[in-house]
């Protein structure tokens, strides 16, 4: 019924922005910094429609020196007419309703990317904002209108002329939603130039223009512009970079009727898989139908390749998926008019009918590409063949090792501290770096349910090891015996002894490069464990701040500083001691517990150590602050994370040396905070 209909429309569009503030993490998903970052993106990426409609070439963001973030564009402008249900302007209706956004796109803007939040709209960026300016460059005129929390402060206006078209918006993010309200230039420029990569041909610059940046930010340069003219297939030579290459990318594109497909790929001498895979610019990191064609696609069409060819002999079994996999590096994009995004993390794409588009689309070129290019195709073939070589010296390799007992039915190392606990889904793996940190975990553990294994040194160079070398090594031996779930093609998830695996390391240059490797290890071999949410980092404190009886520990600088400021403390006043050295805190730097009738004011020390390791700790401390289920904080390893440290990982611990070199000077200054 027309009524009916006119009815649920007005009430969708004039819903208002309070329900936004009253439970942010509904609409962003969290309010501590991956939150806050999401107000950027979301707001970037109404601009990257906008270019995807081919309306826009430029995009500037500026984190500016008051801690707002500007975007702007030049596109055609937000509409400013009188949108006719709520007789207000559209640039007003979009920026204060929920779900405003598209209602005036018309339809030639195609396929809306809407990333971050999933499309919940630049208003949720208002209404979580202390305060917000909008101008819209448009037929010749400037449009303004600001707004705070959400709500206009003034009607739109015009505000001189201008020869511009764009959109430019300034918001300040609330620091009473936030936990934290500093941006990390890491963080937005690793999204930004995904998403430069997936909008070919757009610019977008991005200029730090804080005063204060945060210490890991110090090591980027204030301006960066990203432009790529080949779109994913720089992408994939990005990602190749410090990798031994065989030929140039390979790119091809085509529109189906179920959507469009891009696709870039090259294949390396490396072991290692890398595919990357997106669905209307939402990086799918659970993968789903799109990767499953796509992975369909390059089995078929290589191995009757290389059959027709005569390089797979007729009595030869075919190439394993797992064969053609190995050292490819591809980036799937698929823009598609009803995504699904399903799986625990959003991060699957569940549109079926991509599995067929992409099979189909890469089956007729990847197959026409290798008729083109007989020197690449030998080459990529021959690579397959190795990783086939090698994976039934493996599996003769795996077979004595089993029959000689090494893995299965082994008895547990020596060195791991196991919990009493036996059910899985109550107990934690603590690794832990180090002989004399492993032996305060294990005094300071609880061994009802934890349980401890040190690991000494340097593991190994996985990039350079193959599986049956890895089984050799005794560090590595000892964890997969400690997990239970065995390794390559016997692996069973499901044997997993520990349901929390914790990777526990000092806050240090070594702690960092253990960790790097820890996580490139289970990103490489056990990425269901990743995925399943099995794995963890440890956060012991970096500081041990006390006063009198108070003792607090501090897990950042920042919270170092809030505690000092909360105690009436300026923390240049005070100097900071390792562990072990005795603090005499300077004149003015205690504190006072308050005027008291007749009685002194009655100062008390205060006292800030810093630990330089886990084995610092005495093991009460690091139950305490580390490993005690009420007072820890861990982090929860995302495949992002893993897929971050495996890139430093390549780069550092890679065969070719010339990369490496570049990394180390080029990121020296920050290396003492190489994280993930
Ligand atoms: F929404 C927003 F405030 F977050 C925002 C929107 C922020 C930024 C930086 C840019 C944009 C934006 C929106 N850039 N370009 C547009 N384009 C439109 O909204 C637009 C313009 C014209 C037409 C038309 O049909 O004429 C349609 C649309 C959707």
């Amino acid at each position: 019924m027309a009524t009916n209909k006119y009815t649920a429309e007005q009430i969708q569009v004039l819903e208002g922005l309070e329900p936004v503030r009253k439970r942010p993490g509904m609409y962003i998903g969290s309010t501590d910094t991956r939150g806050l970052h999401h107000l950027v993106y979301e707001i970037v990426d109404n601009a990257i429609d906008e270019a995807m409609a081919g309306h826009c070439t430029e995009i500037s963001i500026t984190l500016e020196a008051d801690g707002a973030v500007s975007v702007e564009d030049n596109g055609r402008g937000i509409p400013v007419d009188v949108h006719p249900t709520t007789k207000r302007p559209a640039l007003e209706v979009v920026l204060t309703t929920l779900h405003a956004g598209g209602k005036f796109g018309g339809d030639d803007s195609g396929y809306k990317v809407s990333g971050g939040l999933h499309g919940v709209g630049s208003s949720v960026v208002n209404a979580l904002s202390i305060h917000m300016r909008a101008e819209v460059y448009r037929d010749g005129n400037v449009y303004v209108q600001e707004y705070k929390r959400g709500k206009p402060t003034m009607d739109m206006k015009k505000e001189g002329k201008t020869q511009k078209h764009g959109t430019f918006i300034r918001f300040m993010p609330d620091e009473e939603i936030f936990d934290d309200v500093i941006f990390s230039m890491d963080m937005i420029l690793t999204r930004l130039r995904q998403q430069a990569y997936l909008t070919r041909g757009v610019t977008i610059s991005i200029m730090d223009a804080r005063k204060q940046r945060p210490e890991l930010d110090l090591v980027h340069p204030r301006l960066y512009r990203f432009h790529f003219e080949g779109g994913i297939s720089a992408y994939v030579a990005h990602l190749n970079e410090s990798k031994e290459r065989i030929g140039t990318p390979i790119w091809f594109e085509k529109d189906t009727s179920d959507g469009f497909v891009e696709v870039a790929l090259q294949y390396t001498q490396s072991f290692q898989e890398h595919v990357v895979s997106f669905a209307n610019n939402i990086h799918t990191a659970e993968g789903g139908h799109h990767l499953t064609g796509f992975k369909a696609a390059i089995t078929r069409t290589i191995n009757a390749y290389a059959r027709s060819y005569g390089i797979l002999k007729e009595k030869e079994e075919n190439l394993t998926a797992d064969d053609v996999r190995e050292g490819l590096t591809a980036v799937i994009a698929v823009r598609l008019r009803e995504p699904q995004f399903e799986g625990q993390t959003k991060g699957k794409l569940g549109n079926a009918e991509m599995k067929t588009a992409v099979e189909t689309v890469v089956n007729e070129k990847l197959s026409q590409y290798l008729e083109e290019h007989p020197s690449e195709g030998k080459d990529i073939v021959a690579k397959c063949l190795l990783a086939a070589r090698a994976r039934m010296a493996a599996r003769a390799a795996r077979d004595s090792v089993i029959r000689k007992g090494a893995l299965e039915g082994m008895t547990l190392p020596g060195k791991l501290a196991d919990c009493s606990n036996k059910d899985p889904a109550q107990c934690e793996l603590y690794i832990v770096e180090g002989d004399s940190a492993g032996g305060s975990a294990k005094q300071g553990r609880n061994r009802e349910f934890q349980a401890i294994l040190p690991l000494r040194g340097k593991i190994l160079n996985v990039e350079q090891a193959r599986l049956d070398k890895m089984l050799a090594n005794n560090e590595i031996k000892a964890l997969i015996i400690a997990l239970g779930v065995g390794i390559g093609e016997v692996k069973e998830i499901a044997k997993l002894r520990y349901h929390r695996i914790v990777i526990m390391t000092d806050a240090d240059v070594d702690g960092a490069h253990i960790r790097t490797l820890l996580l490139t290890l289970f990103f490489r071999y056990y990425p269901e464990l990743i995925d399943g949410g099995y794995l963890y980092i440890a956060q012991p404190p970096l500081y041990k701040i006390h006063r009198g009886k108070d003792i607090r520990y501090a897990f950042s600088d920042t919270e170092k500083e809030s505690t000092l400021k909360e105690w009436g403390i300026k923390a240049e006043e005070l100097e900071v001691t390792d562990v072990g050295d005795e603090q005499a805190p300077e004149e003015g730097a205690a504190d006072e517990e308050g005027p008291k009738k007749g009685a002194k004011p009655k100062v008390a020390r205060v006292n800030i150590q810093r630990y330089k390791g886990l084995g610092e700790m005495n093991p009460e401390q690091l139950w305490d602050t580390t490993m005690d289920p009420e007072n820890r904080i861990m982090l929860k390893v995302t495949m992002d994370d893993a897929e971050k440290a495996d890139a430093v990982f390549t780069t550092l611990m890679g065969s070719e040396v010339a990369p490496r070199r570049k990394f180390i000077q080029t990121h020296a200054k920050g290396v003492k905070n190489l994280d993930i």
